[in-house]
């Protein structure tokens, strides 16, 4: 699929997606997410891809938001359309078997916010600002940001912020655990990709099993994430990478690992 909103972009097993409207702060329209969506698709067929990055593109914004400019005539069909289309949007990225990193490069706003929430680490530049400014403009926050911000911060700071609006900066989003690292902006890319080629040399089977136990184990209880980690813990043992990482050790080399 061509895409005129997104680039797209392979360096060896890392591929990384830039969200790329600058002249609209990277707002999110339905061609945008339709597009994030396909991309998506792709990186989920194409097994030689490790770990994706998410950045957007120009100085100022991640993503400052959905589409204002869009969403100001809808009609609540065309609203819970537009809504579905985020969630499911960005439902792929967590669903993924690959680690998406968010490279959060200026505002994240609104549904910018929300696609951060979706990425499974966040890292961001010392310019960044998040915030779900959605009630300021007579909106609820539609592309998850009520479901996954409490999950990660706390019901307490996430109702402040849906209910305030308010924007906080890069210290605060790490005080409070939104993100996980703070760099220059000059220097996020090369720490993305740094954090990016790290996860890349483990085990890819290790690292998709772990991820799916992370995702499963944060939407049920303690005692299905447990059994479903031990059913994973299980399967490893089926993988070509078990045998090669735990020989490796014992035979005190490198490990060699396949993906198989
Ligand atoms: N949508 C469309 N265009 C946007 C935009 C956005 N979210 N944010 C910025 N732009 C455009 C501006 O209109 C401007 O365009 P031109 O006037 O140059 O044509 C250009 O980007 C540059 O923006 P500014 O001139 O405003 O730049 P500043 O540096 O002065 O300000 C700013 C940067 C990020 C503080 C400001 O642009 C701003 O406040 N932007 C809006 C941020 C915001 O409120 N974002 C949240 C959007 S609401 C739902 C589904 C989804 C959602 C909710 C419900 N359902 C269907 C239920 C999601 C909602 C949201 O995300």
């Amino acid at each position: 699929m061509e895409f005129s909103n997104i680039l797209v972009e392979r360096k060896a097993d890392i591929f990384i997606i830039t969200i790329n409207r600058p002249k609209a702060l990277n707002a999110l329209n339905s061609e945008t997410l339709l597009e994030l969506s396909a991309a998506f698709d792709q990186v989920k067929e194409d097994p030689t891809i490790r770990v994706v990055i998410l950045t957007g593109s120009g100085e100022k914004a991640f993503v400052a938001g959905a589409d204002i400019a869009q969403m100001k005539d809808m009609n609540p069909m065309e609203g819970r359309r537009f809504s579905q289309l985020g969630q499911e949007t960005f439902r792929k990225a967590e669903l993924l078997p690959q680690p998406v990193i968010g490279a959060i490069n200026g505002f994240a706003l609104g549904g910018g916010c929300e696609l951060a929430l979706a990425c499974d680490i966040r890292i961001a530049s010392d310019n960044a600002k998040f915030g779900q400014p959605e009630v300021t403009l007579g909106l609820t926050a539609g592309f998850g940001g009520t479901q996954r911000l409490p999950r990660l911060v706390g019901s307490g700071l996430a109702s402040e912020i849906l209910f305030t609006g308010e924007i906080i900066d890069a210290q605060e989003a790490y005080r409070i655990g939104l993100i996980n690292h703070i760099y220059s902006k000059e220097t996020l890319m090369d720490e993305a990709l740094a954090l990016a080629q790290k996860i890349a040399k483990r085990a890819p089977i290790a690292v998709q099993l772990t991820k799916s136990a992370i995702q499963r184990g944060s939407n049920t209880d303690l005692d299905s994430g447990l059994a479903y980690e031990a059913e994973v813990f299980g399967l490893v043992f089926s993988s070509e990478d078990q045998k090669e990482g735990c020989s490796a050790f014992v035979e005190k080399r490198p490990a060699n690992f396949s993906g198989q």
